[in-house]
């Protein structure tokens, strides 16, 4: 079995690193190349960085910030927010990511998914899809879960997958900083049907949570902000505790 990767997740907006409840009220966590430096050496296998900024000098200030990490860290990172171009996949590869995450522009144009692969390579295409629960079944959100898009969720996970992403990152938007724990059931019922890894997000409370993620919701590597910005958990800790429960982790 590959090893499964503990990935902390920093939401930047304008430059700071920012973690709301349910994609709302946000506040300031931190210095976001400090914060990845921290990560890094703590022993996280990658890092996520979502740009959740709305100006264009927000955005000019990520590519910055995505230069700085780069140089910062040793392992890889994921890139998302924003990008709607295959220039802005490319733009943020160029500044350092290993990977890039498409959200509302893959939503509003799936064919961009087909063009970003044949780019970069499905390797460092990660599609992220925002999903809230509805009436039995899971629904996309998009622009930054502020609108439904009335999609199924299975259903979009196995056309992106088609399309070429190579990676998943599925955020249950119920569960975003509530740390009540992840949509099991729903990391499940994608997971199952799906040929690339998956990384779970959304709701990661105790380290329990993580595990069952995991053995349950056959997840390949789980995100969580948090967590980790507020100190609940360290990563090592957590790394012992999965490996007491025969999850192969990288030490
Ligand atoms: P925790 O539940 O605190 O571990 O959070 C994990 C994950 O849900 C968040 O870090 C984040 O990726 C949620 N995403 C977005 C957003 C938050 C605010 C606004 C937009 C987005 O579009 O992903």
């Amino acid at each position: 079995m590959l090893t499964k990767r503990i990935i902390p997740c920093l939401d930047v907006k304008d430059g700071r690193t920012v973690k709301g409840t349910n994609f709302l009220q946000l506040r300031d966590a931190g210095d976001p190349v400090e914060l990845a430096a921290r990560y890094s050496d703590e022993g996280a296998d990658e890092l996520v960085f979502l740009d959740i900024s709305a100006t264009l000098e927000g955005r000019k200030t990520f590519l910055q910030m995505v230069e700085c990490v780069a140089e910062a860290i040793q392992i890889p990172f994921t890139v998302g927010g924003g990008i709607s171009t295959v220039d802005d996949a490319g733009r943020a590869l160029d500044a350092g990511a290993d990977k890039v995450s498409l959200n509302s522009a893959a939503l509003a144009r799936p064919s961009f998914i087909d063009e970003a692969s044949k780019r970069v390579g499905s390797q460092s295409v990660v599609v992220a899809i925002d999903v809230k629960r509805s009436n039995g079944s899971w629904t996309v959100w998009t622009k930054a879960g502020t609108e439904s898009t009335g999609k199924d969720a299975l259903l979009w996970a196995d056309e992106v997958v088609q399309r070429g992403a190579g990676e998943l990152l599925v955020t249950s938007m119920d569960r975003d900083g509530t740390t009540e724990g992840y949509d099991v059931e729903l990391l499940k019922a994608i997971s199952d049907r799906v040929s690339v890894p998956l990384i779970a997000s959304g709701g990661a409370g105790n380290k329990e949570h993580l595990r069952d993620a995991i053995l349950l919701g056959h997840a390949d590597a789980v995100l969580a902000a948090s967590i980790f910005h507020y100190n609940r958990i360290s990563i090592s800790e957590l790394k012992s505790f999965l490996h007491d429960n025969n999850i192969p982790v990288r030490t």
